[in-house]
């Protein structure tokens, strides 16, 4: 069925704060695999090894080229037209907050203003021993693995959040605060499975906001959505950003 943007739209356009949330299938039509689904990333290697925090102690080493490796393949790509217009429909609503469980960094680079990364930035390290702050590195090569602190010898981690990892408190705050206070939520690309982020768009729709939904088949979130469009989140996020820029009269 062809996606209903009138309805989307329909629902949308009274909107005073939006917020974005996003997961691996945003970036699939960029050219980075999901995670879940024929050909994802868990078809191919291990979580338990690759994206725990038992993985990373037992091989450190395994787990940095596995990200630097990730990180060659994002430096080399595009935020896609979907990416675009979602920076483009800043300009349409009050208020947009994007919140992302995706660690590549797109968001940021193809315009968006407000972004929370829940689950961590492929391009940031911080010290394991010293649990500080994260930095910006972005080699997308490094001279030995795995990497160790300048300061204290320590080993460096990814600053991504793995199974059985508290998310960032005050992203998880600023996260709620955004759903919270929303009055609709464009979920896109996300399976809804991992938590806690998966529960944000039912605490939204909790709080009175419109839910609409933007994957390539249904989800959880299908079921109490007020709209799903499906479609490609590359095909589908152009073509619903043009018919609100026509109904709010605010056409390129
Ligand atoms: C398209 C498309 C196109 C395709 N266009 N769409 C309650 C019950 C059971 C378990 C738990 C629970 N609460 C917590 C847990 C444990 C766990 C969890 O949720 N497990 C579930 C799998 C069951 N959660 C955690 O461990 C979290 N931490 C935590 O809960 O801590 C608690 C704690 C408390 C006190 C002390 C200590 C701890 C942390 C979760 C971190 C998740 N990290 C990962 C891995 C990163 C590793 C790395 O990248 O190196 O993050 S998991 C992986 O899944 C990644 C993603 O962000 C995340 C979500 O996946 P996403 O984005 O939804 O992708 P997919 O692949 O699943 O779906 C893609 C979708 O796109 C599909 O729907 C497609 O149809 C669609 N699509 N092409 C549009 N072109």
């Amino acid at each position: 069925m062809a996606p209903d943007y009138e309805r989307a739209v329909a629902v949308l356009k009274g909107a005073s704060k939006v917020v974005v949330f996003t997961g691996a299938g945003m970036s699939k039509d960029s050219g980075i695999d999901t995670f879940r689904g024929p050909g994802g990333i868990w078809e191919r290697f291990s979580a338990q090894d690759l994206a725990t925090y038992e993985g990373f102690i037992r091989d450190p080493a395994k787990v940095w080229m596995w990200n630097a490796a990730r990180r060659q393949q994002v430096a080399g790509l595009e935020p896609h037209d979907g990416y675009l217009a979602l920076a483009e429909m800043e300009g349409l609503f009050p208020e947009v907050v994007t919140v992302t469980q995706n660690i590549d960094g797109l968001h940021a680079r193809s315009g968006a203003s407000r972004v929370v990364e829940l689950h961590g930035n492929i391009w940031k390290v911080r010290c394991d021993a010293e649990n500080n702050e994260p930095w910006l590195d972005e080699r997308t090569e490094f001279p030995e693995y795995p990497l160790h602190c300048e300061d204290c010898g320590g080993l460096l981690r990814p600053h991504i959040v793995w199974f059985g990892e508290q998310l960032d408190r005050r992203d998880i705050l600023a996260a709620t605060m955004a759903v919270e206070e929303c009055d609709a939520i464009l979920v896109i690309g996300t399976s809804a499975v991992v938590y806690p982020a998966a529960g944000f768009p039912m605490l939204a729709k909790q709080k009175g906001a419109v839910v609409v939904e933007v994957n390539i088949e249904p989800t959880p979130i299908s079921d109490y959505a007020d709209v799903s469009l499906y479609g490609t989140a590359e095909e589908v996020l152009p073509a619903l950003v043009s018919a609100l820029e026509v109904e709010l009269g605010k056409e390129a």
